[in-house]
């Protein structure tokens, strides 16, 4: 179970990455970031839990995110100055200034950079945790597990009962197509005939958590519900009406959220104002 003091834990990771995106955002209005970045904002509680449960479990996994991971890289521990610098092409970023916001890569976290090819994350994922049988994190977005090979990819995870987990980030959007226009079926359903665990969650920490005793012990599936908070890609917003969990979670907690928030903002604000050009 989630107690209080591990959720305060999550909450710091996930404030951590939304300021860290609340403040990108702004960079990206004043153009200083002058490419395509993929704000990860409203969907923190995702990597933010799962990094609590993977420490927690003394697991450090390899991890294969996609474009949408600046909240994936800076909740398994990713160096923020690296990100900073990474998003203005200074060759001291994590990619060497030329991965960008959606190919982040760190051997310290044992993250591996994206291609920009949807859904590729799938087999190379399960390939690496093949040959390793290393536990592996696959992230996912819902249109990128729709990718033929991703599922030809869950299929072998299973056959080969890999330490892999795949976590669908279903913010329901393909860049701007709805979930019910491209599909009638779930992903979860489609792990569970594959023979392998598949569940359909929120994305609520304490829903999360659940798992932590039952991750890496044989291929699973959670496809976890979420919102995204800002365009698909860039600076703005597509609905001030979007249901925002952080919100929600820092209101629960009190003076502490706020505090733990304007920490966090204070403190980013003065990294990314040290690292500018
Ligand atoms: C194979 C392939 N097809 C199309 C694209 C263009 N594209 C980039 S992101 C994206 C939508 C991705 O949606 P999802 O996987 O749900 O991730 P989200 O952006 O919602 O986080 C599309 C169609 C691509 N990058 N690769
Ligand atoms: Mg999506």
């Amino acid at each position: 179970m989630l107690n209080k003091k591990k959720l305060i834990k999550i909450f710091k990771t996930a404030s951590l990455c939304r300021n860290f995106e609340k403040i990108t955002f702004k960079k990206i209005q004043e153009k200083i970031i002058k490419f395509p970045v993929y704000l990860s904002a409203g969907q923190e509680f995702i990597a933010s839990s799962l990094s609590q449960m993977t420490s927690e479990l003394r697991v450090k996994p390899m991890i294969f995110a996609q474009h949408r991971c600046h909240s994936t890289y800076l909740a398994f521990g990713g160096n923020m100055k690296k990100l900073i610098n990474e998003l203005q092409g200074n060759i001291s970023g994590a990619t060497f200034g030329i991965g960008g916001s959606a190919s982040l890569h760190s051997k310290e976290i044992n993250m591996y950079g994206h291609d920009g090819h949807m859904g590729t994350q799938g087999p190379i994922g399960v390939g690496a945790c093949f040959v390793s049988r290393k536990p592996t994190i696959v992230f996912l977005g819902d249109a990128s597990a729709e990718e033929d090979y991703v599922l030809a990819a869950l299929g072998w995870a299973s056959t080969k009962k890999l330490p892999i987990l795949f976590v669908v980030e279903d913010n329901n959007l393909s860049i701007l197509t709805k979930k019910k226009v491209r599909r009638n079926w779930e992903m979860s359903d489609v792990a569970k005939s594959f023979k392998m665990g598949g569940y359909q969650l929120d994305d609520n920490p304490k829903n999360i958590y659940r798992f932590k005793e039952k991750i890496f012990k044989k291929p699973m599936l959670l496809n976890i519900n979420t919102h995204r908070l800002f365009w698909h890609a860039g600076a703005g917003q597509d609905s001030y009406k979007t249901f925002d969990r952080y919100k929600i979670i820092k209101k629960k907690l009190g003076i502490l959220g706020n505090k733990i928030d304007q920490e966090n903002f204070i403190r980013i604000n003065k990294l990314w104002k040290k690292h500018s050009d």
